[in-house]
């Protein structure tokens, strides 16, 4: 029996870690047996990058930073995107879903809503999961999640906002440091999961993937979990 049909019908969807916390929560997922999903990793810090192990690595900026980082500033993690475009419209080409994962907060989020302008242009449906900072974190940090927050808001189909602060509620015995990873890893493939599931839901009674597709978008629809209350 010919099976090219069934394989003609797979999805390629790709997970992409943005910046220090989202290359380190894309670490985490991607050992979580996860079957049908590629692992990238996008930064402008060599460092970071050598530390996750994902398949697909992609530094951005070495012109602008050295491969040193985006020294906290969201224009230097933007400028570093744009100096790498071509490599991160190539990460993007050919996906049906694109997952961005980025703790905003920090200078490499400013690259994460061009890569997201990439993944929509690349026809993908396209899904930021971020992390807001602590209410106790510094003004400057607080500003650069919000811009990019907003930004992201523009440039994806849904952006899934996760406060750090109900971090402290989910596990109050956890050092501070594991428990970013543990409750972003663990919030975060849920919605993989989720939606890895509605995408496969398709077949001679089921709606296609457009379909699903366009039901994913309108649940979705600029969802933001909204700390404890969720
Ligand atoms: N609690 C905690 N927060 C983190 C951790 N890594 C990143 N974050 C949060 O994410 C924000 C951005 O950090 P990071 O992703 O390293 O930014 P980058 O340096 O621009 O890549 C920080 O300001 C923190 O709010 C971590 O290991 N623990
Ligand atoms: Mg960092």
């Amino acid at each position: 029996m010919n099976m090219d049909f069934f394989h003609g019908n797979k999805k390629v969807i790709r997970l992409i870690g943005c910046g220090g916390g989202g290359c380190k929560v894309t670490h985490d997922i991607a050992r979580e047996h996860i079957n049908g999903i590629e692992f990238y990793a996008i930064n402008t810090d060599a460092q970071d990058l050598i530390n996750t192990k994902v398949d697909k690595k992609i530094l951005i900026g070495f012109n602008k930073t050295q491969g040193l980082g985006a020294g906290g500033l969201i224009k230097t993690g933007e400028q570093a995107a744009v100096e790498d475009e071509l490599k991160i419209n190539s990460a993007v080409a050919g996906s049906d879903v694109v997952f961005i994962i980025c703790a905003l907060g920090g200078g490499n989020s400013g690259a994460a809503p061009i890569i997201a302008k990439a993944a929509k242009k690349a026809g993908a449906l396209t899904i930021a999961m971020v992390t807001l900072p602590f209410n106790s974190a510094g003004t400057f940090n607080k500003t650069n999640a919000e811009t990019i927050f907003y930004r992201l808001l523009d440039e994806t189909d849904t952006t899934i906002a996760v406060p750090l602060d109900i971090f402290k509620v989910a596990a109050l015995d956890e050092p501070i440091e594991t428990l970013f990873t543990l409750v972003a890893k663990n919030i975060f493939t849920h919605m993989i999961r989720n939606t890895q599931k509605i995408i496969a839901k398709t077949g001679s009674s089921i709606p296609d993937f457009n379909h699903n597709r366009a039901l994913i978008e309108e649940m979705m629809d600029k969802s933001i979990i909204k700390g404890c209350s969720c």
